[in-house]
């Protein structure tokens, strides 16, 4: 049976595509946490694009350099004894190493990662598993770094809320400020294209098209390019990279609780780039027992749920079961 045994198999899978040249977006919307404009800034862009990014963050650059380093010293050993206990572990749990592979339905990306729960009362065997096997400075600057995407993911939402008219501040960020958030991080890593590849201007499909099923994701990334988002109309633009900001994208369940207001943003990572990518990603969750529901301070007695009623849990288990590309929320409309 060789479809047991096909996780052990060190594969290359990297899709190949030749696109036309994306159009590079220079209208990213900006906002300054700390500026009176930022909840009307923040709205807009939320409805417009479902993306947009922060500046001056406060987070110190200092603590992003340092994961960045750690997270470029794990990816560059290849013979990291955590990456070959992962080429064993079982495919049903897709946190901690993987490379290639993306989920457990056949989606392939040319990129590995680490993928980690971040709430430690939730917390998965290969999530546990690497963070033994990591070098102790390493576990203690991505506790840091976690604890302060928790707190700019709270701060964003209380922003979103207030930008909403909702006179209750945390109705946002209480639902992934909670003890039991299911968020979770992301530590990718993208091999720079090879000079063949570039030469015949294919790009790499590092990580496919998708959204991301949680609250909003923070992204942080060094200064090599491959983001892209999908705009209104379908077309798509690339991401200019700025390693001193944070980019904030709408996730699915966000789209829920604004009733349709927020579109959660597909996007997608090509290799263009003849650097290697390297991106951190805080992804905040709700707790699993939390009905994903508009919020009723946002919607009027009239208005109507345009989706049917569902736990966290729930979207969080059909989401795992399909393909990156799907359209998840789909499977709940009314
Ligand atoms: C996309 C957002 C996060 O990276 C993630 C991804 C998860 C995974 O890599 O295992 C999923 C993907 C993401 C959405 C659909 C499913 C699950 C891969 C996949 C095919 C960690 C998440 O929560 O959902």
């Amino acid at each position: 049976n060789t479809s047991a045994l096909n996780h052990l198999l060190p594969i290359k899978p990297c899709k190949t595509t030749t696109t036309t040249p994306t159009t590079i977006f220079t209208a990213t919307p900006e906002v300054d946490l700390s500026h009176p404009e930022a909840k009307t800034v923040m709205v807009k862009a939320c409805r417009d694009y479902g993306f947009f990014k922060i500046i001056n963050h406060g987070v110190p650059f200092d603590l992003i350099a340092d994961l960045e380093n750690h997270a470029l010293n794990f990816f560059n050993h290849p013979h990291s004894s955590v990456k070959h206990m992962h080429m064993a572990a079982p495919p049903h749990d897709p946190f901690g190493y993987g490379s290639n592979r993306i989920g457990s339905n056949g989606d392939v990306g040319c990129v590995e990662y680490l993928l980690l729960n971040t709430n430690p009362h939730l917390i998965s065997p290969n999530s546990l598993l690497i963070l033994h096997q990591i070098p102790m400075l390493f576990r203690c600057v991505l506790e840091e770094y976690i604890g302060e995407m928790k707190k700019m993911c709270c701060e964003v939402l209380e922003v979103m809320a207030e930008g909403l008219g909702i006179v209750e501040k945390n109705a946002l960020s209480k639902v992934v400020g909670g003890e039991k958030n299911d968020s979770c991080f992301r530590l990718n890593h993208y091999p720079a294209a090879t000079t063949t590849e570039a030469a015949e201007e294919k790009m790499l499909v590092g990580f496919g098209e998708h959204t991301d099923p949680q609250i909003i994701s923070v992204l942080r990334s060094n200064n090599t390019s491959g983001l892209q988002i999908c705009l209104n109309d379908g077309t798509w633009v690339s991401i200019p990279p700025d390693p001193s900001s944070f980019f904030i994208n709408v996730g699915d369940s966000l789209q829920v609780m604004t009733n349709g207001r927020f579109k959660s943003v597909k996007h997608r990572v090509l290799a263009e780039s003849k650097k290697t990518r390297v991106s951190m990603i805080y992804f905040g969750g709700a707790a699993l027992s939390e009905k994903i529901t508009p919020l009723k301070s946002l919607v009027s007695k009239d208005e109507e749920s345009l989706y049917k009623e569902f736990t966290w849990l729930e979207y969080k288990n059909a989401a795992y079961k399909s393909r990156l590309a799907d359209n998840r929320l789909s499977l709940f409309e009314k």
